[in-house]
């Protein structure tokens, strides 16, 4: 038996309190996108329950170790991935734009309002970047299902 691990948030493979730790954030998100659903100020922007579940399945995406904000490591990591590196400086300009409790991270208030707001900003201009890059690459021949009896 596995002795029960300490919480690695660098463990990619997610043991099972990491799961539990995910599935709580997105939970914790979900509420939080209910508030902004019944915000009367948003109530005309289209479509913003599916807009609302991609935001937020991007921030756990980013919130590497689901603290509730991302860091400058995370978005630093988060840059790189979509081949968008940045100096230290950089990162720390991003999140300032979007940081409006100062506390050098991004919540996902934080992150809600940078998308859905008229602002603009470098982070969310690579996102928007990012997502119409997604787009396009979507196949035009649909890839063969997968199961998991299929996994070697
Ligand atoms: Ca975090």
């Amino acid at each position: 038996m596995p002795s029960p691990g300490k919480l690695d948030p660098y463990n990619k493979q997610g043991g099972k309190a990491f799961g539990h730790l995910k599935k709580e954030q997105s939970n914790a998100l979900s509420e939080i996108n209910k508030e902004f659903l019944e915000d009367d100020n948003l109530k005309d922007i289209e479509e913003l329950p599916e807009k609302l579940e991609t935001y937020k399945e991007q921030f756990i995406e980013y919130d590497q170790d689901h603290s509730g904000d991302i860091d400058i490591m995370e978005l630093k990591m988060a840059m790189e991935k979509i081949g968008q590196a940045k100096t230290h400086l950089e990162l720390k300009k991003m999140i300032a734009e979007v940081d409006t409790t100062d506390s050098g991270t991004i919540t996902y208030r934080e992150f809600i309002n940078m998308m859905l707001g008229t602002k603009t900003s470098v982070l969310k201009l690579i996102l928007l970047f990012e997502e119409k890059a997604k787009a396009k690459k979507i196949p035009t021949t649909i890839p063969p299902k997968r199961d998991i009896s299929s996994l070697p």
